[in-house]
């Protein structure tokens, strides 16, 4: 396998432009197209964002009896009862109707339909925590190889549950990396979710653009897009609520989600009849993986 994977024409990774907008500008959906990934800042109502972090503070008070990982908690080596400290929690929309009801249901649903149109299909989900002076970093990586589909439509939508300000571990994106290579994120036969050293040399990850903006601010970015987070440097935890989505007619090469009960449920809009196919080969990370925190700190 190599990492140069442009061969085929590309398709758009947005769909036709519908007749009137749910909640982008034009110029926002534009922007999307152009460089693979937008923040809108404060797009989710404070009443939506109440709910979602009394339901969040629920889970990290259950975290308290761990003491190790779990296949829905993701802990920090030195987690303990007193300093609940998550990495991760692994599909919150099959935990809870309230983590359900909001990525079936809200807004953020409006603005991936301004993107990829209206047959929307929910692929999954998780709540990434970067606690205090710490978190751990998220190499530079594209998503599409966890998840390989037969085309890049599919997209993740980022909600932030806490202000964000530089250096709090905020997510990097390289503006208009998903036109250009997909990388192997092998090492040899090993699965390591990210980029090799001597590949990120053809990324400018100088570019990279990190999204800040106040609680309930959302980014959304393609599936093929490089992006990255470092560790968390400030005195604040960092909550961040991710979903992706797919368009209806994008199918996926594997069954990474199907021992979620919610995975790649049709959402919105009709089933597809066809699978629509990018001409460009996408790179099938395992079906059975850790969470990426695991898989990339293991990395050799
Ligand atoms: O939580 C973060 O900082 C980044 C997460 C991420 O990129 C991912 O889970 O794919």
């Amino acid at each position: 396998m190599t990492s140069r994977q442009i061969s085929g024409e590309a398709q758009d990774i947005t769909a036709p432009m519908p007749a009137s907008l749910r909640v982008l500008t034009p110029s926002q959906r534009a922007d999307y197209g152009r460089d693979g990934f937008i923040a809108i800042r404060g797009l989710v109502a404070t009443a939506w964002l109440e709910r979602l972090v009394a339901v969040t503070e629920e889970f990290v008070e259950k975290s308290r009896a761990l003491t190790e990982s779990n296949p829905l908690f993701d802990l920090e080596p030195d987690h303990t009862a007193e300093s609940p400290r998550l990495r991760r929690l692994v599909s919150p929309a099959d935990l809870h109707e309230t983590f359900w009801e909001f990525v079936s249901q809200s807004v953020i649903v409006d603005v991936v339909e301004d993107l990829i149109g209206p047959d929307i299909k929910y692929h999954h989900g998780k709540l990434n925590f970067k606690a205090p002076r710490g978190g751990e970093e998220v190499k530079w990586h594209q998503d599409i190889q966890f998840w390989p589909h037969t085309n890049y439509g599919p997209l993740t939508v980022g909600v932030f549950l806490d202000d964000v300000e530089p250096n709090m571990g905020n997510v990097g994106f390289v503006p208009g990396s998903h036109e250009d290579d997909l990388f192997d994120q092998y090492s040899g036969d090993a699965w390591v979710g990210c980029i090799a050293a001597s590949d990120l040399a053809r990324v400018d990850v100088a570019q990279a653009a990190y999204p800040t903006g106040p609680a309930g601010t959302i980014t959304v970015h393609n599936c093929r897009v490089v992006h990255g987070s470092a560790p968390n440097r400030s005195n604040r935890q960092r909550r961040l609520l991710l979903q992706t989505y797919a368009p209806a007619d994008a199918f996926a090469y594997t069954d990474i989600v199907k021992q979620s009960p919610r995975g790649d449920t049709l959402i919105r809009g009709e089933p597809a009849r066809w699978a629509r196919h990018d001409p460009r080969p996408c790179q099938v990370g395992p079906s059975r993986v850790r969470t990426i925190f695991e898989v990339q700190q293991r990395e050799v």
